[in-house]
Order: C-alpha cells, then structure tokens, then sequence
C-alpha cells in the first residue's frame, strides 16, 4: 500500500519533461505519469526486497553449508506472471486510447488526392493531430498549411498562400498548423520536444503534422531519424509568436526575394 501510494506520488510530482506548448501536450504527460508511477513503484518494490534479502539472508559466521534447496511455487509463479501480464496489457490500452486522442488514427494523406477533405472551401490535411480537438474545429479556426521541406540537413519552411520561405518555422499561439512534410533525399523525423509531437519525413510520400501552439516562444526542432554523418546538427528553431506578431511576421515576409539556399 505504501509502495503503491509513493510510486503514484513520485509519478505525479516528477519533473523531468520540458515545458508543454502544444495543446496535445497535457495528454501526452499524463501517459508519461502514469508510466513513471508504475516504473517507481516496480523499481522500489525490486529494490526493496533485493536489500531486504541482502541483510536478512546474509551468510551469518559459522554457516558453512549449502542454503535450502528450493523448486517449484505454483502459486508465487501465477502471481508473478499475471502481475506483468495485466500491467502491459492496461499500458498498452492506455497508450493507444491516449495515441487515438493525439490524432494517430486519422488516416495519413498516402497521396496527393487520398484523404483530403474541404472545410469552407479549403484544403484541410489529413493524418496526426487531425482530430477533433487538435484541428480546432471547436473553436471555428481553419489550420495555418505550412509546407516542410527535409533534407540533409536541413528544414526548409514554405508558407503557400504568401509564397514565403523560411528557415525558422513561425507559426500563431492558439491557432491550428497544418505541416505536410516531405524530404528530398532520406527519412528525417519532424520532432519538438515542447509539443510532444514526432512525425517521419519520407521522401516521395507526404506525411501531414497537425498541432495547436499555446505558448509563445522558440523551441527546438530536431531531426529524430538518424539521416547521415551531420543528423545530429540538423536542428531548426520554432518560433511561437501571438497572432497579431506572426501576421506582422507574414506580411513583413511576403513578396521578399525568395533565396533558396
Ligand atoms: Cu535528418
């Protein structure tokens, strides 16, 4: 009992995951809790019993003979196997009712043509995070398309409405973004650790990423798909900003000179 209770304390009071800024965030930590209260409380009971053992069945002076032989508990045996069993059979309902409330279920857009739906008239992609409460349907807003451009190793941000590219990704706090990635030459991974969202970037097959920023800010992107010998420097900025800055942002940006590099 004491066990339990101070594995679920350890589990709600750690600390250990960067700040949340995406509105998926919240659900995804709450996995991460949970899984962390079922490790302390595995680790402190193993350990618990390992120094139990260690003192009370130490070899005391003048014992010189071998322990007791023992073989075979049918009972302790069913115990330690449907113990396990029942644990990794809730993780695994529990993640993917979590993974299925991220958005994982909508189907990805495989084609240019597949899976597209309209909403008032535009394009609405497909695919992670496109469900009801990451596509901002309740709240009435169309998601911001940015197109994301992978390669070695690089991101490259293109905002089709405005015809902006950018090497930093600026998107609106509290409005719905729609990326759909490709890559140029080998698998990337689209990934900020803020926003507890990871996607693959393929070449030749679109992937679509669908998110709610929350809290201005610069987070890192990060490449999370070993891609070449400078992976791990493939690294962009995701700047959140408040919408009025990030209209600022577009319209400053529109019609510059386009450099590609
Ligand atoms: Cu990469």
């Amino acid at each position: 009992m004491v066990l339990v209770l101070g594995g679920l304390w350890i589990g709600q009071n750690v600390n250990l995951l960067p700040v949340d800024a995406s509105a998926n965030a919240s659900v995804y930590d709450e996995l991460f809790r949970v899984l962390f209260s079922i490790g302390a409380i595995l680790f402190l009971g193993i350990l618990g019993v390992l120094v139990f053992s260690l003192i009370q069945f130490r070899r005391r002076s003048g014992q010189l003979g071998d322990g007791l032989a023992i073989e075979g508990n049918l009972p302790l045996e069913i115990f330690w196997t449907a113990v396990p069993a029942f644990v990794v059979l809730f993780v695994g309902l529990y993640s993917f009712d979590i993974y299925d409330r991220m958005g994982g279920m909508a189907p990805l857009s495989h084609s240019a043509h597949d899976h597209h739906s309209m909403v008032a008239g535009e394009e609405v992609w497909g695919g992670i995070g496109s469900s009801s409460s990451q596509s901002g349907s309740e709240t009435g807003l169309l998601p911001v398309p940015i197109e994301v451009t992978a390669m070695q190793f690089a991101f490259l941000f293109h905002y089709p409405k405005e015809d902006i590219m950018a090497g930093e990704l600026h998107v609106p706090a509290g409005r719905p973004v729609s990326l759909k990635m490709e890559a140029k030459d080998v698998i990337h991974a689209f990934w900020v650790p803020e926003f507890r969202i990871k996607q693959d970037v393929i070449p030749g097959q679109p992937t679509v990423l669908n998110f709610t920023p929350t809290k201005p800010g610069r987070y890192p992107i990060v490449c999370a798909e070993l891609c070449g010998p400078y992976h791990g420097g493939m690294r962009s900025t995701v700047v959140v900003e408040d919408p009025e800055d990030f209209d600022t942002w577009l319209t400053n940006n529109t019609k510059a000179p386009v450099s590609e590099a």
